[in-house]
């Protein structure tokens, strides 16, 4: 079973300014898209036909490049999508507001922390919240499209929240204001899925 591009719940204009319409049409429509069809190319035949995503990530053999780039492209922006929307932003609520609190002392330190993480990932990759399985969060950055649940990457539990810093994701609006676009983005964060994923995978 071939895995699909998913669809995108609001428009390529609808993030606007904090994410231009131009790069939402490259970064889902060809980025996006060519992670999903490269995927497919690298499981076919294999017995990984038949697993989910979260199968390939747990029990991909590193060394297998193909594999590893785009199951994780594939999973990195299915997630992406999902945590940002227009008329986001804000700050959280309820259990994960909470959990925050406790883990980062305040919002604001978080806040500061996930950006920090953003900001200096040398190159292409990508800064994440994750949550273990004892409810404690963690904030990691990864390099490329490696995700956090696939083996030894040292950067623990399920990411709730990312943010892509790869070149494609900014640079048509921000060119190299890489800290610029990380601002923007807590702008069109959608902290109730956030919250969700929180609550499904503590
Ligand atoms: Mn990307």
């Amino acid at each position: 079973m071939a895995f699909k591009l998913p669809d995108l719940n609001y428009s390529y204009d609808a993030l606007e300014p904090y994410i231009d319409s131009k790069t939402m049409e490259i970064h889902y429509g060809k980025h996006h898209a060519g992670y999903t069809s490269n995927l497919n190319n690298a499981i076919q035949g294999t017995e990984m036909e038949n697993y989910s995503i979260n199968q390939i990530l747990k029990n991909l053999d590193m060394s297998n490049s193909a594999l590893r780039n785009n199951s994780g492209g594939f999973f990195n922006h299915c997630l992406f999508w999902e945590i940002i929307g227009p008329n986001c932003g804000g700050t959280p609520s309820g259990n994960l507001l909470n959990s925050i609190t406790d883990n980062f002392d305040s919002f604001e330190n978080f806040k500061n922390l996930f950006s920090k993480a953003a900001a200096t990932r040398f190159g292409s990759g990508w800064a994440w919240l994750c949550v273990h399985e004892n409810g404690k969060l963690e904030i990691c950055s990864t390099a490329n499209q490696d995700v956090p649940v696939m083996p030894g990457i040292g950067c623990g539990g399920s990411p709730i929240l990312g943010i892509d810093v790869w070149e494609h994701a900014y640079y048509l609006n921000y060119q190299n204001r890489r800290p610029d676009y990380i601002d923007a983005f807590f702008n069109v964060i959608n902290w109730e899925k956030v919250n969700d994923k929180y609550i499904a995978n503590k």
